[in-house]
């Protein structure tokens, strides 16, 4: 059955990989699952044939068949439960991959918005230059967790899971404002996780489809 993701026409960040479709992806990428992907504009996303798979008008989304997902977390972890490679066979050590994916969405990735947030949406503001320390050091705060957890370990728990392929994507986010730079074993976990062949070819895919629009602009 064909497998069909939404992505964004035009990427805001003109093909870091930093859009959430980057995510699930890497996700079919590292399973081995072929996939069409739907671009789609701003507009679109929030018209009624969008809302309609997605509820609240965003990317990316997941068709196969009758079924349709949204929420990046939900998408990988249905890949991840249904091919072999991104989830440990042991119940308990499976659980704790996933308890690794709720860390990264729920955790780190909040912490991580709201210095987008505050940089980009709120930037103009007058308490912008007063905000952003706190903000950053409220990231910092769960990164020294995150360090001290990850230790010298290649992943966040034995092998490289669908727990590492979000704490990794949620990461990356982070790169532009040095903050990861800070931490040299969360440095070198993000730079493990891109060098993983289903990274490459994710990214590059993404990559070029903001590329080619590019030069049509
Ligand atoms: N929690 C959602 C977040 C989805 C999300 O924020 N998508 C962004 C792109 S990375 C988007 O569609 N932004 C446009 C908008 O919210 O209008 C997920 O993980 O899938």
């Amino acid at each position: 059955m064909t497998i069909t993701i939404t992505a964004f026409e035009r990427s805001p960040d003109g093909g870091k990989g930093l859009a959430r479709d980057m995510r699930v992806r890497w996700a079919l990428e590292e399973v081995g699952q072929p996939y069409e992907v739907r671009l789609i504009s701003f507009a679109n996303m929030k018209g009624p044939d969008h809302l309609a798979i997605h509820p609240f008008g965003q990317i990316p989304t997941y068709e196969e068949g009758s079924l349709v997902l949204f929420e990046t977390g939900s998408i990988v972890l249905y890949l991840a439960e249904q091919h072999a490679g991104l989830l440990p066979r042991d119940s308990n050590a499976r659980m704790r991959a996933i308890t690794w994916m709720f860390a990264a969405l729920n955790t780190i990735e909040p912490t991580i918005l709201e210095l987008t947030t505050a940089k980009i949406l709120e930037g103009d503001k007058p308490w912008t230059e007063e905000r952003l320390p706190l903000v950053k050091d409220r990231i910092r705060a769960r990164l020294d967790k995150l360090s001290a957890h990850l230790g010298v370990s290649d992943w966040l728990d034995g092998a490289f899971s669908v727990g590492d392929l979000l704490m990794v994507s949620v990461l990356l986010r982070l790169r532009m404002s040095g903050i990861l730079d800070e931490y040299q074993n969360l440095a070198a976990y993000v730079a493990r996780g891109e060098a993983r062949p289903a990274y490459i070819r994710a990214f590059a895919a993404q990559f070029a489809i903001n590329a080619q629009d590019r030069t049509q602009v």
